[in-house]
């Protein structure tokens, strides 16, 4: 297993818990990645320091350090440039990745579908693209393992004009393939649909496998799911008539939200997300047992926002209450019409299913 040390920076503005909360999604990004966290800093930072980040002196405490625990990989926890990169991989003699390139790696791995397949090297390649400066330099990286998935060495040492190239001919093959989703979503559209959202690990993919019996991917990592999937499911309404009685339902998983989401992937991560936006209805998953949950469902509503779905019809789940959890009363204030329940021990679905046939009444009811 890789040996993986954090480096976080505290800004003048920056709040130290706020950091540190960044810092242990990044921990558990390296998890996902199959890296083991050996040891983490949060540095005060005063300054810009354009050449090391974190400033040549500390570069060379770390490099001690990464020698005496045996460190193979730094993981920064912003975006670093192209001439920081080199000089702290040189200065290390270790490999450094940042924030983004470690996000792109997971989604490198876990892309199934050729679209997002295509849309992850993309911004692979834009982003390092970004960073190879001066004449003839090319990004080798140091070993292998984390950081190294997705477009390979070899494709990386062509040099700029050609990656440009394959830029455009992977953008021209992803508009097709956009093309052909155009087409099988408006044969879905007179189904009624719903989108499950949320936070990455919230029990998206549990709650949907439980409710159409599917098989799908559920792991305690983040990204799990980077795809969505869309399944059938009926319900069972007991005031119609019986020849009539089970309402097909078309339902979506989608990928989870995360913050400080790498800048290049917003517009793919967005376009994966479409579901989220034309569905008649959200679901919006919350893991109440996680200690910053709250924190989890702002960031997941100012997505939502950005995706212009905000004031439409949500119903907001608080999972895992078969956990430790300690802002039941917070939640169940702010957000009255909420469930509270466990996908995975199978809790209170029935209050979800009732909910769902509420909705669908209402609508039912408004257009008659
Ligand atoms: N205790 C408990 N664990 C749950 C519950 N629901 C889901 N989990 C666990 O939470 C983890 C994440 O579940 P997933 O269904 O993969 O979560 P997801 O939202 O699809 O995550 P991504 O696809 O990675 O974004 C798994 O280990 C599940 O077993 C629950 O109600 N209670
Ligand atoms: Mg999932």
């Amino acid at each position: 297993m890789e040996r993986v040390f954090l480096v976080g920076v505290l800004g003048k503005y920056d709040k130290r818990w706020e950091k540190m909360d960044l810092l242990d999604e990044l921990a558990a990004l390296v998890k996902t990645a199959e890296g083991e966290v050996i040891e983490r800093i949060l540095q005060r930072r005063k300054r810009l320091e354009p050449r090391f980040f974190i400033g040549k002196g500390k570069a060379q405490e770390l490099a001690q350090i990464a020698q005496e625990l045996d460190i193979n990989t730094f993981v920064f926890d912003e975006e670093l440039t192209g001439t920081q990169l080199r000089n702290l991989e040189e200065i290390t003699e270790r490999k450094v990745i940042d924030r983004t390139e470690l996000i792109l790696d997971i989604f490198a791995k876990h892309a199934r579908s050729k679209a997002s397949k295509i849309e992850v090297e993309l911004t692979q390649l834009k982003y390092r693209l970004s960073r190879l400066t001066g004449k003839g330099i090319t990004l080798s990286r140091l070993g292998g393992g984390i950081g190294t998935s997705g477009p390979g060495e070899k494709k990386l040492e062509i040099d700029r004009r050609r990656i440009r190239d394959h830029i455009k001919a992977l953008e021209k093959l992803l508009k097709s393939i956009e093309l052909s989703k155009q087409t099988q979503s408006s044969q879905r559209k007179s189904l009624f649909r719903i989108a499950i959202v949320g936070y990455t690990n919230a029990g998206k993919s549990t709650l949907m496998n439980r409710l159409t019996h599917s098989d799908l991917l559920v792991e305690n990592k983040l990204f799990s799911t980077l795809d969505s999937t869309t399944r059938t499911f009926y319900l069972h309404n007991s005031k119609l008539p019986n020849y009539n009685s089970q309402l097909k339902i078309l339902l979506t998983d989608t990928v989870g939200f995360l913050r400080k989401l790498p800048h290049g992937l917003i517009a793919s991560f967005k376009s994966t997300l479409q579901e989220a936006v034309e569905a008649n209805l959200r679901i919006y998953v919350v893991d109440m047992s996680h200690p910053n949950c709250e924190l989890q469902l702002l960031a997941g509503n100012k997505i939502l926002e950005e995706l212009g779905v905000r004031e439409k019809p949500i119903i907001y789940i608080f999972n895992k209450i078969d956990r430790n959890y300690d802002l039941m009363t917070v939640f169940k204030e702010k957000y009255p019409d909420a469930i509270f329940m466990s996908a995975l021990k199978d809790k209170n679905f029935d209050l979800l299913k009732q909910k769902i046939l509420s909705f669908l009444q209402s609508k039912i009811n408004n257009h008659t």
